[in-house]
């Protein structure tokens, strides 16, 4: 905390940062001090008039006037009151009586009431008409009092700018920048307006109207993280009647403060979608019939007995979810090695990033990203690698464009035209699948023009030497050959980094899901490692956006084949003692298969029994045709999930499951934060937490797993696992957020990592001398073309949820992002259907021809598994952790 003042308000002594507002002062003294068209998430406007104060003896908006050392300030006096009274009603009176309506919950309202103005002031005559064109976001213009607020948010903390006020004095509103409905606008429903507007006139429908984060309050609402990506936002969830009204954006959330996403904010239709499980299935005669949990659990039981006799424990797999709590992950986990006796567990971090996992391990020693957002995004230089966060994770990626706004230099490294790079001072283009060669380019760079630290390189890195020797070999122009950028600006960039004082990286899965995705993280590492721009505060290190909401700590919890929970490896005996000690039982020392590997071992009918929870693997797995084939293949495959996704429909019993809004537990988000995630609302009809199915499992199977409860599993979790010994759910109810490593209840979790060593065997941050080789896909006559496949800012994933609510209708279907070359050379028109081909399978999308992927690229999501993009995607997998090569295949093109 910066230096405080003292001040006085009401006769009483305050102490107030400096800076700080008389606003903000007045609030810190606990004066009631209305505020229309200020909210603290903004810059202050100062033009309604209605926080009127005397600070030494003068009026003054106390919004716009900060506190000077000593200032005195009046608040409750009565003149003040009028002042305020009059300057409201002057606003009020030009709305219609429905603006105050007797149980009308806005801010305007309350203020009214608190300063006694009654419903009769608002006589206005209305007529302004309303926009309901947008499924979240509504506007009533007759109750726009042009404060401005939604305006700021959209520009100060989202980052979108796709609101303006329109008209001249009394008739100015609010409206889309690009005129029009607002459903055709530039808005991306992050729900910032709905959420800052004092009076309604932007809200969203339904019974929540009106409210936002400032003025619900109450036994209704419920603390929770976000499930769906890994930014873990805090949302305060409220319910009626056992039903979620509204998702609203926690302003004192730990990542997130105050601001959210379409998803999480608006994303939960489907929760009582007509076509959610509900009941436990079994197959019959090859059709899946409803069934009560008994019939469905003897099942699950008899097929696990059938498969550990015909094949041994390791004739059974699991694959468990990244959607899952880290309880539930503990839970799966153990049940494998405890109760079953197998490694063979798995998440989709295998699909994501397991090679950051790999990495980050092997360059720093631990497996997470280096430094806590809080600091990175006070970094002066901002380099974004194959990672698209203004559509993936939203809040961070509005943060980086605020970053980038207010003045960091800003380089994109992405073949695609994505949102950050529009405001970036270098966008790199390479050709998909050359990253390593690129950032060996921009290494070559760095050292060439010694913009390297070699104290820190001397004292804490080893590895340059051979770095040196190979980075020899990748001169600028040879990159440009590689990678097709050009060498000038691979130079200006490196220059950006490398002159930088506090540089950070961001990336995504642009780095990781490739054949080489492994050698791509290291790549990336190295130019931290360089700089000295990691574990020394003179830079914010290298930063994953690492994916589903609980994708961190699906792994932390040891969900993976070869470690156990906080990483320690199944192969040292001292790890497996240890667990031994407090599971009570010895754990297995054979590594289990990776989720790649299960697949092949089902199709030649080693595996015989597959659990497979929350991970909709037909759809999202490159080349489903094979999956498909290694669960028919597979005796006993179980579902647990939502919906009946693709998965389910291959599965022998589907176990219905509860959701993020309906469980108690933890997630880690994508910079370490352990977060609380608490049951909004109850599961429907007879659908169980994954947590409850584990235990009532094992049950069946005379397996008492111990940890009867969520704080149980993680309190046990804590004892297994040293870097998480701190963290318990009674902490974190207390806290909020606490980052780990955090080896004690007394100690802090370490949000920077490395300050005093790397957590390698050597202490010291390894530089990688891996060459660049190409990827596996290569286009050729037959396929001329190279597909990148990913993300889409409406639907998420699978699309099992966001397809089932109002972001079907902001989104209805896989689009082909095509070059107008391209367009012309394969006769496509914008909105045409198109037949895409690989060497795999076939998919039908919608192509849309723009300037966002370069000739010679498509790109595609994977939202709608109808379209059939997985089909499209090979076996080729990252050479050290089977992480699917999604970002390459080489496809052709051509009308149906
Ligand atoms: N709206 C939405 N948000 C999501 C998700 C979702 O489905 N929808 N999913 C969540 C999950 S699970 C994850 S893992 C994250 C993923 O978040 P991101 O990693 O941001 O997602 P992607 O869009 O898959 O890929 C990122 C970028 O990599 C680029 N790229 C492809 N190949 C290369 C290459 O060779 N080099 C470089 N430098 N870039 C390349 C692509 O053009 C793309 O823009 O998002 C999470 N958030
Ligand atoms: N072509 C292509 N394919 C990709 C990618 C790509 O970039 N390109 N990205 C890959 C990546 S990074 C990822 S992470 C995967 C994601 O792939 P998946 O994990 O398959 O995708 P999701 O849709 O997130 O969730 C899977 C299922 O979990 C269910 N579910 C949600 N919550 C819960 C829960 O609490 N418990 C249980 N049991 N089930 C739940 C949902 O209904 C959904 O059907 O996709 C991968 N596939
Ligand atoms: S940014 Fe991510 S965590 Fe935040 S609301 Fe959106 S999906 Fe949820
Ligand atoms: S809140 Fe201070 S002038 Fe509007
Ligand atoms: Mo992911």
């Amino acid at each position: 905390m910066g230096p405080v003042i003292g001040i006085e308000v009401d006769g009483t002594a305050v102490e107030v940062p400096e800076g700080a507002s008389l606003l903000a002062a007045a609030r810190a003294a606990g004066a009631e001090v209305p505020a229309l068209c200020h909210d603290d998430r903004l810059s202050p406007a100062g033009s309604c008039r209605t926080c009127l104060v005397r600070a030494d003896g003068r009026i003054a908006a106390a919004c716009v006037t900060p506190a000077s050392l000593g200032t005195r300030v009046e608040t409750a006096t009565e003149d003040l009151r009028e002042l305020r009274r009059d300057a409201v009603e002057v606003i009020v009176s030009a709305l219609p009586p429905r603006a105050l309506a007797a149980d009308n919950p806005t801010e305007l309202a309350h203020i009214c009431r608190s300063l006694g103005i009654g419903p009769e002031t608002a006589a206005g005559a209305g007529g302004g008409g309303g926009d309901d064109s947008h499924p979240f976001v509504h506007l009533d213009r007759d109750l726009c009092i042009a404060c401005g607020r939604c305006v700021r948010m959209c520009s100060e903390v989202q980052g979108t700018f796709a609101l303006t006020l329109t008209g001249r004095g009394a008739d100015t509103v609010v409206a889309p920048g690009t005129g029009g409905p607002w459903a055709g606008s530039d808005c991306v429903a992050c729900g910032g307006c709905v959420d800052t507007c004092p009076t309604g006139a932007i809200t969203e429908p339904g019974p929540a109207r009106g409210l936002t984060s400032g003025t619900a309050t109450g036994d209704a609402l419920t603390r929770t993280t976000c499930g769906y990506c890994g930014v873990g936002c805090t949302l305060d969830v409220l319910t009626s009647a056992g039903a979620v009204t509204a998702v609203l954006p926690a302003r004192d959330g730990s990542v997130n403060r105050g601001h959210a996403c379409v998803k999480g904010r608006f994303a939960h239709g489907y929760l009582t979608s007509p076509e959610r499980l509900t009941q436990p299935l079994v197959r019959r005669d090859g059709r899946l019939e409803p069934t009560g949990w008994d019939e469905a659990l003897d099942r699950v039981a008899d097929g696990l007995r059938a498969a550990v006799v015909a094949g041994g424990p390791d004739a059974v797999a699991a694959i468990s979810s990244a959607r899952a709590t880290n309880e539930e992950n503990y839970l799966v986990q153990k049940f494998m090695r405890v109760a079953i006796g197998t490694n063979n567990v798995d998440n989709c971090s295998r699909l994501c990033h397991s090679p950051s996992a790999a990495g980050l391990t092997a360059s720093f020693g631990l497996s997470g990203g280096t430094d806590s957002f809080d600091d990175a995004e006070r970094a002066d230089c901002l380099l974004v690698v194959g990672a698209n966060p203004v559509e993936a994770h939203p809040v961070v990626g509005a943060r980086l464009l605020q970053g980038a706004l207010r003045g960091a230099s800003l380089v994109v490294v992405d073949p695609r035209a994505v949102g950050l790079a529009e405001h970036a001072d270098v966008h790199l283009r390479p050709r998909p699948g050359t990253n390593v060669a690129l950032f060996h380019g921009l290494a070559h760079v760095l050292l060439a023009e010694g913009l390297t630290d070699s104290d820190f390189l001397r004292e804490r890195a080893t590895g340059l030497p051979e770095l040196t020797e190979l980075l020899a070999d990748y001169p600028p122009d040879r990159v440009a050959d590689i990678t097709g950028v050009p060498a000038a600006d691979l130079i200006t960039a490196a220059r950006l980094y490398g002159r930088a004082e506090l540089p950070a990286i961001f990336y995504g899965l642009g780095v990781t899901e490739h054949l080489h995705g492994t050698d791509g993280v290291r790549a990336l590492s190295n130019l931290a490692i360089l700089r000295g721009a990691v574990g020394t505060g003179r830079g914010f290190g290298v930063n994953p956006l690492r994916g589903q909401n609980n994708v961190q700590g699906a792994s932390d919890m040891g969900a993976l084949p070869d470690v156990l929970p906080g990483y320690g490896k199944v192969t040292d005996a001292a790890v497996r003692a240890r667990a031994r000690e407090v599971w009570g039982v010895p754990v297995p020392q054979r590594p289990g298969l990776r989720i790649p590997e299960m697949f092949t071992a089902a199709r030649d009918g080693r595996l015989r029994a597959l659990w497979i929870i929350g991970e909709d693997v037909c759809a999202t797995d490159p080349d489903t045709s094979q999956v498909a084939r290694a669960l028919d293949a597979c005796p006993l495959v179980v579902c647990s999930e939502l919906f009946l996704s693709q998965t389910a429909r291959h599965a022998d019993v589907v176990l219905p499951v509860a959701s993020w809004l309906e469980k108690d537990g933890t997630f880690v988000n994508f910079d370490r934060r352990f977060q609380r995630v608490r049951p909004a609302v109850p599961p429907p009809d007879q659908a169980r937490t994954d947590f409850a199915v584990v235990h009532a499992l094992a049950g069946v199977l005379g397996v008492d797993l111990g940890c009867p409860t969520p704080a149980d599993a993680l309190a046990e979790c804590a004892r297994l696992a040293p870097v998480f010994g701190g963290i318990s759910h009674d902490r974190l109810d207390r806290e909020g957020a606490v980052p780990w490593p955090c080896p004690g209840p007394d100690r802090p979790g370490e949000a920077t990592l490395y300050r005093e060593r790397f957590a390698t065997p050597d202490g010291r941050a390894h530089l990688s001398a891996a060459p660049y080789l190409p990827p596996g896909e290569q286009p050729d006559a037959a396929y001329p073309l190279v597909l990148v496949t990913g993300r889409r800012w409406a639907h998420y994933n699978s699309g099992s949820m966001t397809r089932r609510g109002g972001n079907l209708s902001l989104d209805p279907a896989d689009v082909l992002d095509l070059h107008a070359d391209d367009a012309a050379r394969y006769g496509l028109r914008d909105g045409a259907p198109v037949t895409v081909e690989s060497r795999h399978g076939r998919a039908r999308l919608i192509a849309r021809v723009g300037e966002q992927v370069a000739p010679g690229q498509v790109f595609c999501s994977f939202h709608f598994p109808a379209s059939g993009v997985n089909s499209l995607t090979s076996g080729h997998a990252d050479t050290v952790t089977s992480c699917p090569e999604y970002k390459v295949t080489a496809v052709r093109v051509g009308a149906p």
